[in-house]
């Protein structure tokens, strides 16, 4: 599925983001940038360790990434050539800020992207793993922080979403068809 917001292509795939020819792909990474399972396991896993040494200089640097915020490393071995790593919020039942920690993974991450002159770049679907954040509510979050963010912000060529299993693809081709765009 695909729409155009602006002069922005945004798509909707199913599949491993680890195998996606894009400038940039976003790591749904934890706070400590420590690594874990989930996405963040498959990308230092197929990217190798010249991204995790990237990401122990950040930790020494400034402590981590706080939730909401981004950072960005090397690709390493992998088809992109930049991982933007990002920390969603912990699902705690909606009322702990959630939503706006969720916006403000995509609002940073496309920031970053713009900075550094990406002009291809895959999200997979932060928080909605490990992280526990209901399918739904998060693909609405995502699709209209990215749509916000590109209606005020030209220079990104793609902005694709890289949706692992059905039911995640299903709940995002839903929101983005309730979506005006
Ligand atoms: N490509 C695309 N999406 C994937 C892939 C892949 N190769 N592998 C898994 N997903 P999660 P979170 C999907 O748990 O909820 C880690 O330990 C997965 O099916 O990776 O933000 C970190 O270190 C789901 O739809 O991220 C953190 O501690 C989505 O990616 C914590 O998990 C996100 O699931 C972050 O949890």
């Amino acid at each position: 599925m695909q729409v155009k917001i602006n002069q922005t292509t945004l798509t909707l795939v199913q599949g491993d983001i680890t195998k996606e020819q894009v400038d940039a792909i976003v790591n749904a990474a934890n706070e400590q940038l420590m690594g874990g399972g989930g996405v963040d396991g498959a990308i230092h896993r197929a990217g190798g360790p010249a991204i995790m040494a990237e990401c122990n200089e950040i930790r020494a640097e400034q402590g981590g990434c706080p939730t909401g915020s981004a950072v960005i490393t090397t690709g390493g071995n992998l088809p992109a050539n930049r991982v933007i790593h990002t920390v969603g919020p912990i699902w705690r039942g909606g009322n702990a800020g959630e939503p706006n920690l969720l916006a403000s993974c995509y609002r940073e991450s496309l920031s970053l992207a713009l900075k550094h002159n990406i002009k291809t770049v895959a999200f997979p679907s932060i928080s909605t793993g490990i992280y526990g954040y209901p399918i739904d509510r998060a693909a609405g979050t995502a699709l209209n922080a990215v749509k916000e963010f590109l209606e005020g912000h030209d220079g990104i060529e793609e902005v694709r979403f890289v949706l692992f299993d059905d039911a995640t693809y299903a709940g995002y081709e839903n929101a983005l068809s309730e979506m005006n765009t």
